[in-house]
């Protein structure tokens, strides 16, 4: 097996399309015999390929069984690794090495005779090289981890006992083409058949589909490739359009008028290609991806993209897709106004596309390809621009593309991600645009490159955004290059955006705005869809999931693959609420007497939608008549007594393939909350309720607390812990909030004064070492034995070197947190620029509903515009009122923000049996720097005063 060359595998059959066939396919998937090495110089070269070698086992020996398809890291041999950018090997191309483990598999089994006289054996997916025998002869080599290889065992099948043999290198020269952020997992980890190629069938089709908006008409352009004797005959017959005809020429067969597909209507039409030996079956979906004068057309109308990026990954199989999963994705994706995905960085399993096609969703399908672990040497040896990589990176391209080229939902194809510059990128391309012109070629990573079609950038800031929107506006610079020219024709997308890791991301609003503004920017894929954490059990059995180092490994990128939209088990992570806001197809204005709504759909009028107000006690349909896509009206509202909230929500007017009837897709809400009746007849605290030192309150009704401490920290998140793109030569936040002390304040009592109606104290809170302080005007008043009114002003002093992460005013409460009750926006988090999605109103959640389990802890859990909470926990409930007019933020936690900083994982948090509450009157925003732009500055917070009344009571 050589596995340090640069060239493709070897002795596959040449590429084709994933048909729905008649003919029979036998699936080899099961329990196989497996062999692990530690390297290719100690595998053993004894008969392990040959028919002769015992495969069952005998005491003592080495083999053992295995799951195929799986990973061999999690059935026992060696252990999973991830490092993000960075080679986990020596760069010394093409050669692997030496260390490198290699699993041996053995699989013996029948083939009935439909087999025996025509058929391929095929692999989805082998990581990342391996040598493939059957019955003792060699078939050949794979390469491309993510890419279908299929060999012709045509007259070497046995009735029984054939022994398919495959030797697997974890790394080869492949794996330098193959850096993607993820986690490295070698094995057969996707399907193995053996499909019958039936003599007169059909080897392969290619239906290119095209829609003429102007008449509504649609046109097939066929090419098939029929097996067998030359010139077997071959029906086209698609039912629905009254189509039956001879196709075996080919060529453009003109269907007349159709329904296009989009992703906002998946319409397929049935087709059936007959041969004498096989019938295939097709879904058609007709529509056109065009660009004209810099704008992305659908069906000649402009479309954003409301994107994800999507890796493949499940928590404890890896990279290894049920069904089941694959649906539930693209499930949760269209039920939070997702409509389109980015298949990063590799051509997912082949059914995600079968998926893709009926539930609607844009796809732009990307080669399996990232080299962007030579960055870190400059791009040196860059195997990109090396010609003697160049037959590598065609197959790796021809293999995409023939695999997927029926899928009605694939618009652009995807040379790979990350893979520096080069000519044989540009190979690639070429390739593709003479292979298949009906679609667009996607590149991110040369931004010079005129053999691309859409120009795509990742993280770009909003300022960046908005000059590349602006900048097709006005004629070119004269001196503007070819390639400067040709850019400027293109559509913009942005690749990635928006880094979902830990609690984020921010900015979504303004994207989308910037997106809605400018006809060239056609919208962006979200990094990324599902946190590839890997699931362990905590020390007490709680489930739980490892990140980069976990494993031991020397190299690793820690938390940096735990940056998803979902959890690894697809929990809707708040980046997801807020996201499907953004996402929205239509947005709805509460204005004084009417509702303006906003149709965002490029297709679609809004009859698929139901609006139902609601107002207080009362609600009731709105009625919004015809809005074309693209187009506002203004509804009157009904006659109604000025209600303190007001919502307007959109629903599915009836049950679709991703949704049932009665799904929320957009809502706006305008508020005239009425202040909260202050109490009457206040006299002075108790002084025993006091601590004589701190002056803070000890006791309320039958309640132990103490509290507040004013606080401006918070424990940092990943955003947090990155300095942002557009400012990177400051260090991040967390890093310049720990210099400054915010983690580390103390508080003096600067005055107090016990008159007959107020307990009054002035404190001054001031990190150890430094003279810039908060100080807080703090006065007590006693409503009851039970409650009291504490009115609290707060005013910066002295020069703070840096924002705060939120003002406010922090208790321990005796007891464990048991729950929270609360009106304000719920039912999840909000932070200032992640608030989208939530709503005001009453919301209630138990204890692990308090925060968001994020892998690496880190800040979670405000719930803001909080104008009356009810904390409860094991030691009684505390009811919060807020008397002033402005909501405060609040955060209730079983962990200290110093236990949650300190800690690792999640699973690991050890809870101290207290309730941790905060009541912030300001917070900063959360910002999305772990990649890209920071806290916007209008979400930042400098540093100011505040002021807030609140009414405590030990409640119930
Ligand atoms: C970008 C990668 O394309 C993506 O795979 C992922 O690694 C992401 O970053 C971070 O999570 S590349 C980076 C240099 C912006």
């Amino acid at each position: 097996m050589n596995i340090a060359r640069k060239g493709p595998g070897t002795g596959a059959r040449s590429p084709r399309a994933r048909l729905q066939s008649s003919a029979p396919r036998q699936s080899l998937n099961g329990t196989w015999r497996f062999r692990w090495s530690r390297g290719l110089a100690v595998a053993p070269a004894d008969a392990w390929n040959q028919p002769e070698q015992p495969d069952s086992g005998v005491p003592g020996d080495d083999w053992t069984d295995i799951t195929v398809p799986a990973h061999w890291v999690f059935e026992g041999h060696g252990r999973p690794a991830y490092t993000n950018t960075r080679f986990p090997f020596a760069i010394d191309p093409p050669n692997p090495p030496d260390e490198n483990p290699i699993g041996d598999y053995r699989l013996v089994f029948d083939a009935s005779p439909q087999f025996r006289s025509g058929a391929v054996l095929r692999f989805d997916g082998i990581e990342s090289a391996a040598e493939v025998w059957l019955n003792g002869e060699l078939l050949g080599e794979t390469r491309g981890s993510r890419l279908t290889h299929e060999f012709d065992v045509t007259g070497k099948l046995n009735a029984t006992g054939n022994l398919l043999a495959v030797r697997v290198a974890q790394f080869s020269d492949a794996s330098y083409l193959e850096d993607q952020d993820m986690w490295w997992l070698p094995g057969i980890f996707r399907d193995v058949d053996l499909v019958a190629t039936p003599a007169d069938g059909i080897w392969d089709a290619f239906a290119v589909t095209d829609y003429e908006a102007a008449d509504g008409t649609g046109t097939i352009d066929l090419f098939i490739d029929v097996a067998g004797a030359a010139g077997a005959d071959v029906r086209l017959s698609i039912p629905e359009l009254d189509i039956d005809l001879d196709a075996s020429s080919g060529g453009v067969i003109g269907v007349g008028e159709v329904e296009p597909w989009s992703a906002e209507n998946p319409r397929l039409y049935t087709a059936t290609l007959t041969a004498p030996g096989e019938t295939v079956t097709l879904q058609l979906g007709f529509r056109r991806i065009e660009v004209k004068d810099s704008v992305l057309l659908v069906n000649g109308t402009p479309i954003q993209f409301h994107g994800v990026n999507r890796h493949e990954h499940d928590p404890e199989r890896g990279r290894v897709m049920s069904p089941e999963l694959m649906k539930r994705d693209l499930l949760l994706m269209k039920q939070h106004n997702v409509n389109a995905v980015r298949t990063s960085h590799y051509p997912p399993h082949p059914d995600f596309l079968t998926l893709t096609d009926e539930l609607g969703l844009y796809v732009i399908l990307e080669c399996d390809l990232e080299t962007h672990g030579f960055e870190e040497i400059g791009w040196k040896q860059n195997p990109s621009a090396d010609p003697g990589w160049r037959s590598a990176y065609v197959d790796r391209m021809q293999r995409t593309v023939h695999r997927d080229k029926n899928h009605a939902s694939i618009v652009m194809w995807s040379l790979g991600n990350e893979a520096g510059t080069g000519t044989d990128l540009e190979a690639m391309a070429a390739w593709t645009r003479g292979f298949d012109p009906s679609r667009l070629i996607h590149y991110e990573g040369d931004w010079s490159s005129t053999y691309v079609d859409v120009y795509s950038r990742m993280y770009a800031s909003h300022r960046e955004v908005r000059q590349i929107g602006e900048e097709v506006l006005v004629p070119a610079p004269f001196d503007a290059t070819a390639a400067q020219v040709h850019r400027r024709s293109l559509p913009f997308i942005q690749c990635e955006y928006a880094h979902a890791m830990g609690n984020g991301p921010g900015g979504l609003q303004e994207y989308e705005e910037l997106f809605d503004a400018y006809p060239r920017l056609a919208g962006g894929f979200i990094w990324e869809w599902i946190e590839h954490g890997l699931a362990v059990t905590g020390p007490d059995g709680r489930r739980g999931y490892a990140y980069g180092g976990d494993f031991g490994e020397d190299v690793h990128d820690s938390n940096f693959v735990i940056d998803g939209l979902v959890s690894a088990d697809r929990e809707v992570r708040p980046g997801l609420v807020a996201l499907a806001h953004w996402y929205s197809p239509v947005r709805i204005e509460v204005l004084d007497a009417s509702v303006r709504i906003t149709n965002r759909y490029a297709f679609a009028d809004l009859s698929g939608l139901r609006f139902v107000w609601s107002a207080d006690a009362q609600s009731g349909d709105l009625k919004v008549g015809d809005v074309p896509a693209g187009q506002s009206a203004e509804v009157p509202l009904p006659d109604l007594d000025l209600p303190e909230i007001l919502t307007v929500e959109a629903l599915l007017a009836s049950d679709t393939a991703w949704a049932q009837a009665g799904h929320p897709v957009g809502r706006g809400q305008r508020l005239w909350l009425n202040p909260a009746e202050a109490p009457a007849d206040l006299h002075a605290p108790a002084p025993e309720a006091f601590d004589p030192v701190t002056l803070r309150l000890r006791s309320l009704g039958g309640l132990t607390l103490d509290g507040p401490q004013v606080g401006v920290w918070r424990a940092p998140t990943d955003n947090d812990r990155y300095p942002g793109w557009d400012e990177r030569d400051l260090p991040p936040y967390a890093e310049r909030w720990h210099a400054a002390g915010l983690d580390r304040a103390r508080t003096r009592v600067v005055s107090s004064s016990w008159d007959e109606d107020a307990l009054r104290v002035a404190t001054r809170t001031t990190p150890a070492g430094r003279d810039f302080s908060v100080d807080a005007d703090l006065v007590w008043r006693r409503v009851s034995a039970t409650a009291l009114t504490l009115d609290v002003t707060l005013t910066p002093f002295g020069a703070w070197p840096v924002e705060w992460a939120r003002l406010g005013l922090d208790f321990v409460l005796e007891g464990a947190p048991v729950g929270l009750d609360w009106q304000g926006q719920g039912p999840g988090p909000s932070y200032p620029d992640l608030a989208a999605g939530t709503f005001w109103g009453s919301h209630s959640v138990e204890a692990d509903g308090l925060y968001t389990p994020h892998v690496k802890p880190q800040e979670s859990g405000a719930r803001a515009g909080v104008r009356e909470a009810l904390i409860r926990t094991s030691g009684g409930a505390l009811k919060v009122t807020v008397l002033s007019a402005e909501g405060v933020a609040v955060t209730v936690s079983p962990w200290s923000r110093d236990t949650l900083a300190a800690t690792a994982h999640h699973h690991e948090l050890e809870a101290d049996g207290r309730t941790h509450l905060s009541l912030d009157v300001f917070q900063s925003g959360v910002g999305t720097a772990t990649c890209g732009p920071g806290v916007l500055p209008r979400y930042r917070l400098t540093p100011r005063p505040g002021r807030v009344t609140l009414l405590l009571a030990a409640g119930e």
